[in-house]
């Protein structure tokens, strides 16, 4: 015979048990099918830039995910216009940022990423189709 859970201990698992389940959870919507572009700020020859980009086709999906790194010791800021995208992400800070097909202007093909806190902060460019 299994001696019953004391309070304490079953209060544990549950804590366990829901730590298990949110974790999956953000798994799942932190696009656990990998990101559809990448963007890390990185100090290049004494030049910060935003590196990455790249081409992503949109056809007949309602969102798409960027997955954005800052790896410099200073906040950055990350903004697409053209899509409604505008954060500051932390000094060594990763964020996964969802953008819906509907926030994307179909008129522009190569959006620029840029950083809306420094000036002199060097631009990627990202394509879509749809
Ligand atoms: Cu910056």
């Amino acid at each position: 015979m299994r001696k019953p859970l004391s309070l304490a201990q079953s209060a544990k698992l549950s804590i366990i048990m829901i730590l298990a389940l949110v974790m999956a959870g953000c798994a799942y919507l932190g696009g656990g099918y990998g990101e559809d572009a990448t963007f890390t700020a990185v100090e290049e020859g004494g030049t910060k830039v935003w590196k990455g980009g790249g081409a992503v086709d949109l056809k007949g999906r309602s969102s798409m995910t960027l997955k954005v790194v800052n790896t410099l010791g200073a906040d950055h800021g990350f903004s697409i216009d053209s899509m409604k995208v505008q954060e500051v992400i932390k000094a060594g800070e990763e964020r996964t940022i969802t953008v819906p097909a509907g926030n994307i202007d179909t008129s522009v093909r190569e959006h620029r990423v840029y950083c809306q806190l420094h000036p002199k902060h060097g631009a990627a460019s990202l394509t879509v189709t749809k």
